[in-house]
């Protein structure tokens, strides 16, 4: 059987070459090809996850990188999913494109309440394939070649190869630590923006700034006068706002999250992202959703029209089920937003306290389940860790201690661009969303690394 020099290619990667008789050597087949890549994916291959989750898989580390709880959904959660799948025989078939009837209901009746506006279900509303799929439609529908969209660093990877890959440019502004301190811990909430500088990102070629509160890795809750300085210029230049609110019910120590589209004049140019996986621990569901004017939303229905067009009906009778539940005990002691933002606090605090003991440095989140830790200490200490040509310092540290002492972390030069990599490879990021037996394990692993440094 005559194979296509795509299958002779994947035949001989996996090592089985000598089953087939090649017409041509390979490298001349490889030439003659067309380009294979389109150019939009350029700078775009490398993903900080898909490597460093599969070094967590292949090492037998106490895993506290990806963001995922190891812990089971909520029980209700989990019955109204068995529920939708043992139930209505219509559940396995598709249902309305944009998001099934009743969870775009319960979404419009729940966030309304929460920004003070009217939702309308069927237009302002969109339910997406994770929050992922609400940010890849953002930038497929509304960014154009040449357009400048700003981010703010440390940022969650994917804005700036999303940019890229519709066309646009991406434009940084970092938020800057205070000066270094000894004692007492910083907090997430003393890393700010320079609003000069900010302002200076600013220009006509702008069409959005991508915000992240609470931001992952740093854990930053923005405060209302830091959204009202974003809020501003958005409205002098016609900006709009993609407003990633996967975290907004992981906020901690009496913070409180604010949607920037509740900001007088933001809602008609601002798109709230949300996450089912991340509001009810349930990541593998990978149902997200987009809340915005029609003006904006009506494009990125387009785009899912055109692409994925619909998402599972039954996840999404499970998630209304869930909302359902929540909208009853709105602020009440049995609600899942009220009780999870307690129970991770423990274990933030749980984690924050053992890192210190082997004289890492944490950063006290405000929000998210994740918290960086400055390594400086380890960096004077081991300048020179194994790792490729021009690996960023924190990688090689990451890398070195899931060999070395078991545990995964993720550096946060991976939540850089590449000119501010150099100045921040000195942070790691930990998630803390784990069983209390997997926070215990870390523990043994960090007294052991105690007592190697006594040693
Ligand atoms: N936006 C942010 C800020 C996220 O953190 C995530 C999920 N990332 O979790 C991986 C990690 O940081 O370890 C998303 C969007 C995507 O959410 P979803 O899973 O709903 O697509």
């Amino acid at each position: 059987m005559l194979k296509s020099p795509s299958v002779l290619m994947v035949l001989s990667q996996l090592g089985r070459r000598s089953e087939v008789k090649l017409a041509r050597p390979l490298h001349q087949m490889v030439k003659m090809a067309k380009q294979v890549q389109a150019r939009r994916l350029e700078g775009t291959d490398k993903n900080p996850w898909v490597e460093f989750v599969k070094l967590a898989n292949e090492n037998e580390a106490v895993n506290l990188g990806q963001g995922f709880p190891d812990f089971a959904p909520p029980e209700f959660s989990r019955e109204a999913f068995r529920q939708a799948v043992s139930g209505d025989i219509m559940l396995n078939q598709y249902t309305r494109a944009f998001g099934h009837p009743p969870l775009v209901k319960i979404l419009a009746q729940f966030f309304g309440k929460l920004l003070e506006q009217e939702l309308d279900p069927l237009n302002n509303v969109l339910v997406t394939v994770g929050a992922y799929g609400a940010l890849f439609y953002a930038f497929q529908a509304l960014v154009d070649e040449g357009d400048e969209v700003i981010i703010i660093e440390p940022y969650f990877d994917c804005y700036e190869p999303m940019t890229k890959m519709a066309g646009g440019r991406p434009v940084f502004v970092a938020l800057q630590p205070p000066p270094a301190h000894d004692g007492q811990l910083m907090s997430s909430g003393d890393w700010k923006l320079d609003p000069a500088e900010l302002a200076s990102k600013f220009t006509p070629r702008t069409k959005a700034i991508v915000i992240n509160s609470p931001n992952n890795p740093l854990g930053k809750v923005f405060s209302r006068e830091e959204l009202e300085v974003i809020a501003n210029l958005c409205r002098k230049h016609d900006v709009l706002c993609f407003s990633d609110e996967v975290y907004q019910w992981l906020v901690y120590d009496e913070q409180k999250h604010i949607s920037i589209a509740s900001l007088p004049g933001m809602w008609e140019r601002t798109l709230t992202i949300g996450s089912a996986g991340k509001t009810f621990s349930a990541t593998g569901w990978k149902l997200g959703w987009v809340l915005g004017p029609d003006r904006l939303l009506k494009h990125l229905r387009t785009v899912h029209q055109n692409s994925l067009y619909h998402c599972p009906t039954q996840a999404q009778e499970a998630v209304f089920s869930s909302f359902e539940r929540e909208l009853r005990l709105f602020g009440q002691p049995d609600s899942y937003f009220v009780q999870l933002p307690k129970a991770l606090q423990k274990k933030r605090d749980h984690m924050l306290n053992s890192l210190q003991t082997i004289g890492l440095k944490p950063i006290v989140p405000q929000g998210t389940y994740f918290l960086i830790a400055d390594i400086s200490t380890f960096k004077k200490k081991m300048p020179h860790l194994p790792g490729s040509e021009g690996e960023a310092y924190d990688s090689r540290f990451v890398k070195w201690m899931i060999k070395n002492k078991g545990l995964v972390a993720i550096p946060v030069s991976a939540f850089y661009s590449s000119e501010q990599k150099k100045c921040f490879d000195h942070y790691i990021r930990f998630c803390f969303v784990k069983n209390d037996s997997t926070l215990d394990a870390m523990d043994d692993k960090l007294q052991q690394w105690k007592k190697d440094l006594e040693a």
